[in-house]
């Protein structure tokens, strides 16, 4: 591997956390020798810390039937309890819970108590149209409070939600439903985006009219859109006429630890998404305590914004789960991050005095790409932690984020995790660690995590391999649902009982982690093993360019060759024509990383085709790259995009 180049590695730039920020953290570094000393002893702590306990637990971690796991398994707890009800109690009822933020300007704000009140008429209401404990329960919301409700008064009953991306298809949201054998749906009208209303219940509709007999006996519907509606009778109903009609008094009951709590889809290799499973206890100690710790929580004083949409993972741990059982106060907002006007986003961390900010990288690349002249029209002194999720973040992006959104001095805290893993993995604590702009950095106290080859050998520093997730953790998933086979295979067949993430990873010689993205996006040029990742950030390295997407195309001369996909900055648009632009980030790349990794193609797109939660479809543009006739392009949050691109390279 001698010869691996690797312009990630070259970063140079440090950035230790300030005197002040270390003095204030809530984490310190003697989580990271707690966990070392004793691991599950460590969990168990943050569990009794964290959590309220109906019935505590005695037994940790149970592992003797790997890899089905169960944590604190003989313990009991309510989770909407521990989300809101012991606030209250606890003299905290009129905190703010959620400032909520509708994308034609409505809003409302919930403290504790409010909130506590609508659970329990929800929980109340649910309880009445027939659910009960393990009953699963599909939500098809935009972001609006009653997704938070819903969600909240399906875990305060002991049954499991499985919460819809309100962009999914109605023909994804009905084998959604059929999967889990759903027997109720909570949907709204419409909601908005982009400034007009999106039909969800005409979805809803389509989806249960569908062939075959479905289990949904009840559609409950909220009203947002204002949009016409079709009505079955005995089937729907209205969200605000049976609130009114149920108790706002429920008392919870605690649940085993183990009780399922939901089952979020996700994509696999496969066309068929799987359903994760998490459960209680292990979960919540989980969200709880990496969201308290990696976001430096300050509960009596900060703002927090994760602007994830609920229907990911993101959206359960870090805007339902973790911060609700923190009690800390954050926004929600329904829209898109340019409706009415390109600066919405920042208008609203300005409006809130938002201080601690979570978000992806393609949204902060979007950003670059618009011009920072837009944020700086707003007032973001507030922000005094950043955070990122879903992808690599390179470099460029990193200081960006730092330099225009966080005034030079905010810490950025990029956490690396999946929908499987429930909770944050692999982060900085930022009032400890020296952060590495595009480095993930290290496994959060309490986590195990080993980069392997093949044949699972530790490849060492400096060198790339497997993720791997080498010893249970309380937020692991249980499972994929009604599928214990696919779960085995899936994770656990490649290493024995460890888990293998599929995403690459190496250490640099500090030990830190630099993730490679999925090894499905690892090319093999000439025998070279090159990622997506790292092309990409050299391209957008360059000033010129504002977003850069890479694939391995197959060559013959080569096994794999480069193919670039490159959106030009607005400012640059005219510097040069398109076959000079590609002729220098060819050489650009050439010079950042070496010969080996230069593109054999740079085509210059006016888009990147992108899933509804902002991966780029790298598949898409191998169809492109390879001259194939391009493949399904359903999952789309745009389905033009390639269209755009395919007529454009004409
Ligand atoms: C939380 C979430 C999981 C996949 C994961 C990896 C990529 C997420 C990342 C990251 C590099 C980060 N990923 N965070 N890659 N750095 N900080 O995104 O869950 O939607 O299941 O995606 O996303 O490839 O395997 P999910």
């Amino acid at each position: 591997m001698s010869n691996r180049i690797d312009n990630l590695l070259h970063e140079a730039r440090r950035f230790p956390p300030t005197e002040q920020f270390a003095a204030d953290a809530i984490a310190g570094a003697d989580l990271y020798e707690a966990a070392e000393n004793d691991r599950l002893q460590f969990w168990a702590d943050r569990a009794r810390e964290l959590l309220h306990w109906h019935t505590p637990f005695t037994r940790t971690l149970d592992w003797s039937n790997p890899p089905f796991a169960k944590w604190f398994d003989d313990g009991a707890l309510n989770v909407a309890y521990n989300c809101l009800d012991r606030h209250v109690l606890a003299g905290n009822g009129d905190r703010i819970a959620l400032h909520w933020e509708g994308e034609p300007g409505d809003s409302r704000s919930y403290t504790y108590s409010e909130l506590t009140s609508e659970v329990k008429r929800a929980a109340n209401l649910l309880t009445s149209l027939g659910i009960r404990q393990g009953d699963r329960v599909a939500i098809y919301l935009p972001m609006i409070p009653e997704a938070v409700i819903s969600m909240l008064a399906v875990a305060r009953i002991g049954a499991v939600h499985s919460v819809v991306f309100g962009g999914f298809s109605a023909e994804s949201l009905r084998s959604r439903i059929d999967d889990a054998s759903a027997k109720l749906v909570i949907t709204a009208d419409g909601g908005y985006r982009k400034g007009s209303v999106f039909p969800l219940k005409q979805a809803v509709d389509a989806a249960l009219a569908a062939d075959g007999e479905s289990t949904v006996s009840h559609v409950l519907v909220v009203k947002r859109g204002g949009n016409e509606v079709e009505w079955t009778e005995g089937r729907d109903l209205w969200w605000h006429d049976e609130m009114v009609a149920v108790d706002d008094e429920h008392v919870a009951k605690a649940f085993p630890a183990e009780n399922p709590l939901f089952i979020l889809y996700t994509s696999g290799t496969t066309g068929k998404p799987k359903g994760i499973l998490h459960t209680s206890g292990g979960y919540l100690t989980q969200t709880a305590f990496t969201h308290r710790s990696v976001f430096d929580l300050h509960a009596e004083s900060d703002v927090y914004w994760c602007t994830a949409d609920v229907g990911w993972i993101t959206g359960h741990s870090y805007v339902v789960y973790g911060p609700l059982a923190n009690g800390a106060t954050q926004v929600l907002y329904e829209g898109t991050p340019d409706s009415p006007h390109p600066g919405r986003w920042w208008d609203i961390i300005q409006k809130y005095g938002v201080s601690i900010f979570y978000t992806a990288p393609t949204a902060i690349r979007s950003f670059m790409k618009a011009g920072r002249q837009i944020p700086q029209q707003f007032d973001l002194s507030s922000l005094r932690l950043l955070g990122s999720v879903g992808e690599p973040i390179n470099p460029e992006a990193w200081i960006w984020y730092r330099d225009v959104i966080g005034g030079g001095e905010t810490p950025i805290v990029d956490t690396w995790w999946q929908t499987e893993t429930g909770a944050i993995m692999v982060s900085a604590l930022p009032g400890v660690t020296t952060l590495k702009p595009g480095s993930a950095q290290v496994a959060i106290p309490g986590i195990q995590i080993e980069v392997l080859d093949d044949e699972g050998h530790d490849v060492g520093l400096d060198s790339g391999g497997l993720l791997v997730v080498s010893e249970p953790w309380p937020s692991m998933l249980r499972g994929i649902w009604g599928d214990p086979e696919r779960y085995k295979e899936t994770y656990w067949d490649k290493f024995g009982d460890k888990y293998f993430a599929g995403d690459g990873a190496r250490r640099d010689r500090d030990g830190d982690l630099w993730l490679l993205g999925r090894v499905d996006d690892v090319m093999n040029v000439s025998g070279h093993r090159l990622s997506t990742a790292e092309i990409e950030s050299a391209l957008v390295s360059h000033p010129m360019v504002a977003e850069a997407a890479v694939v391995g195309a197959e060559d013959e001369a080569t096994g794999q060759a480069v193919v670039a996909f490159v959106i030009v900055r607005a400012s640059q648009a005219d510097v040069a024509t398109a076959d000079e632009a590609s002729a220098l980030l060819r050489a650009h790349v050439a010079e950042q990383i070496g010969a080996i990794a230069k593109p054999r193609t740079v085509f210059l797109v006016a888009e990147l085709p992108k899933t509804r939660s902002g991966k780029i479809m790298r598949r898409l543009l191998r169809d492109v790259a390879e001259g194939r006739e391009v493949g399904d392009t359903t999952t789309l949050a745009d389905t033009q995009v390639m269209q755009i691109i395919t007529d454009r390279l004409k």
